[in-house]
């Protein structure tokens, strides 16, 4: 088909209009970066794109990211027009108000066709990458029969200005990602004015210096647009798409400004735009011709969804596609059923760190959703099993990623390769290093992926990195992210148990808190019987110990704090002083269970005290005012593991005096 202006003007005018009238009705909003792309998201899903409005969930379609976010009344008209179910019109018109799933920023699970969240500048085309990444993995897998599909990003100058975008197109390039291409709204403005204002970098030499393919357009003429689109998706590597663009293009007074980037355009612009654009519908219309090509963009993927569906009802592989598309959730308990029997059998002295190696042994050997990875420290996380060869561009059926230095790439990367689906990431870093890949961790929990982090050297116990690498805050920081499990298991069967609850947990990310330094198997007698249904772990925190004198003190802990209490106990028992030990290796679940159970390992009737190698602040939530926080309110210092948990006075000998003095009182 050639390009006809005619008919796709109109339908990019759509976009311009509903994106102003939207942001007008909500009296907040971005109009800018809507009008400025509508002309290449226009083409882009009338002549590449591949999907089918009536089946959002096909696993073959290809996958759209609007890493600009706060662009989000594009991808609303995008979904409106071209047929999607929702958003219908009237949704629209609640751009921005509470219980419309027009949301100021695009959710993902508030709409099908929204593939990620994004408004953080950035992590979407970052997301893109895991897509892309996922998309090849299965592509290798089952071949193209049933898997070959593009990932399609629409970024802005800020996406492209953030640290995050380094990380992630290294990445992408490297992996030779050629599935992948990114339109860049190159519209030269950012909320402060002129990008000359703060940059002067080459943004197409620094994407081709990282193996991409770069191709410019007019981002206001089709053929431009579209020849520039098709050259992307024939060359081999991740392209770059530059879109020379207009913000707020239609907007005659304010256009090319910063003016139409965040702000509704008010009426007497909107009324001018309308003369330009020669759009004379009311708002929330949308003249019958004008949509109905719309729709035929969204139908017209209706016969590739059908012809995939005939290619997977007819190939040998159905069941074991569906099965990897199903996830790993139901296996993860079989997995480690054995495992599990082994060491309640064999205690086993190691790092809780080695606890997950060894846990991980048979989950990647009997889950192949599983990938793993480490941000270059593999030997350091244990992440990587013999069940995982290498991720490579060679061998995309390769499971294990070498991530590189680059921790927010990974944690964006691995958000983008649960959403894609049909995988399951897990990847690691120091704990310490949470922190930089922060904000991905709180989008896997916004977005209830099914992430999971890999995070040792937990505490002060790695010993001699000291304060810069000694995790301080960050197990208690990672706590306050609603919707994320943090774990600190302490031993070999609640590492395991910990991560049999990871994998079990569809919409909750998860992260491990593990330790460098070996620790004693504290668990074994009941736990060789391990069918999954008494995962003492699934309750948060559980009595692993029960006084022998009657009972006036519980130790509650976590990791490597839960043997230094059970030292505490044998001194205060050997008092005649009754003491109970609770492990609590994930607060999160602990909060969810009723109030008899948490009083019932938390008596009222006792001195609550908190042992944890990390800050105390938030313990007190399950000690009480009147309880005691054993911990670190400092950085920590550089030195054997053994000496600072004496000079940082977790020791029996520093902490029974506490207690004692405590009881007196
Ligand atoms: C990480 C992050 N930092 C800051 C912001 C706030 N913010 C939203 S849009 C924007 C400017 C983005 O400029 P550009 O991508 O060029 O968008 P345009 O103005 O062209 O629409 C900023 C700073 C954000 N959403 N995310
Ligand atoms: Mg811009």
């Amino acid at each position: 088909m050639t390009i006809d202006p005619a008919r796709l003007q109109p339908m990019a005018n759509a976009i311009r209009a509903l994106s102003m009238d939207a942001v007008q009705a909500a009296n907040s909003g971005h109009p800018g970066m809507p009008m400025g792309m509508a002309d290449a998201a226009t083409v882009l899903f009338d002549r590449h794109m591949k999907f089918d409005a009536g089946r959002p969930d096909w696993a073959d379609r290809d996958r759209f990211v609007l890493s600009a976010g706060h662009g989000s009344m594009l991808i609303y008209s995008l979904l409106n027009l071209s047929g999607y179910a929702r958003p219908t019109m009237d949704e629209i018109a609640n751009f921005r108000q509470l219980g419309s799933p027009c949301a100021g920023h695009p959710e993902n699970f508030l709409l099908d066709g929204v593939e990620c969240t994004t408004g953080p500048l950035g992590q979407g085309l970052a997301m893109a990458v895991g897509m892309a990444m996922a998309e090849r993995h299965l592509n290798a897998k089952f071949g193209d029969d049933l898997v070959d599909h593009r990932t399609w990003v629409i970024a802005g100058d800020g996406c492209l200005m953030e640290g995050i975008n380094h990380e992630a197109i290294g990445l992408a390039g490297h992996l030779k990602l050629g599935q992948m291409n990114v339109l860049w709204d190159d519209n030269a403005i950012t909320i402060d004015g002129g990008t000359d204002m703060s940059t002067s970098e080459d943004i197409c030499a620094r994407y081709e210096a990282t193996g991409w393919h770069v191709v410019k357009c007019d981002g206001h003429d089709f053929a431009s647009i579209d020849a520039a689109l098709e050259a992307a998706k024939a060359d081999p590597r991740p392209s770059l798409v530059a879109c020379t663009t207009v913000i707020g293009k239609g907007a005659p007074n304010k256009q090319g400004t910063s003016a139409t980037h965040g702000a509704p355009l008010g009426p007497d612009e909107i009324s001018a735009a309308r003369d330009v654009l020669g759009w004379e519908a009311a708002p929330f219309n949308v003249p019958a011709e004008i949509e109905a090509n719309w729709r035929s963009v969204g139908a017209k993927g209706a016969e590739d969804s059908a012809a995939w569906d005939a290619r997977l009802a007819a190939s040998a592989q159905k069941q074991a596609f569906e099965a990897q598309m199903a996830g790993p959730a139901a296996g993860a308990v079989a997995a480690l059923q054995g495992y599990i029997r082994a060491l309640a059998a064999e205690p086993k002295k190691v790092a809780t760190r080695k606890a997950s190696e060894m846990a991980l042994g048979p989950l990647t050997e009997q889950l192949p959703q599983l990938i793993g990875g480490s941000a270059d420290l593999t030997g350091s996380n244990n992440t990587k099993t013999p069940s995982t060869a290498p991720f490579t561009p060679e061998d995309y059926a390769g499971r294990y990623v070498y991530y590189g230095i680059r921790e927010f790439g990974m944690a964006a990367a691995m958000n983008g390769m649960a959403l894609h689906g049909g995988v399951t990431p897990y990847g690691g870093t120091f704990l310490i290093f949470s922190d930089y890949c922060r904000n991905a961790i709180r989008l896997s929990a916004l977005q209830q992926t099914q992430v999971i982090y890999v995070m040792t050297h937990d505490s002060i116990g790695l010993g001699e990195d000291g304060p810069t690498h000694q995790p301080i805050e960050q197990v208690m920081s990672l706590r306050l992210i609603p919707n994320l499990m943090t774990f600190r298991p302490c031993d070999t069967i609640e590492t395991a148990e910990c991560w049999a609850l990871a994998v079990k947990s569809t919409q909750t990310p998860s992260v491990l808190a593990l330790t460098r330094q070996g620790l004693p198997q504290l668990r074994g007698e009941g736990d060789e019987t391990w069918t999954g249904a008494d995962n003492r772990c699934a309750k948060g925190g559980y009595r692993l110990q029960s006084a022998k004198a009657a009972r006036k003190v519980v130790l509650v802990a976590s990791g490597s704090e839960v043997a230094l209490a059970t030292d505490c106990a044998a001194q205060l028992e050997a008092q005649g002083i009754g003491t109970d030990i609770v492990s609590m290796p994930c607060t999160e679940l602990f909060d969810a269970q009723d109030a008899a159970y948490k009083a019932d390992v938390l008596p009222s009737d006792a001195l609550i005290v908190s042992i944890e190698a990390g800050v105390t602040q938030g313990w007190e939530r399950y000690t009480g005012l009147s309880g005691l926080n054993i911990g670190i309110d400092r950085f920590g210092a550089s030195a054997p593991a053994g000496q600072l948990f004496e000079k940082f006075g977790l020791t029996p000998e520093a902490i029974v005096p506490q207690i004692l003095k405590k009881l007196s009182k």
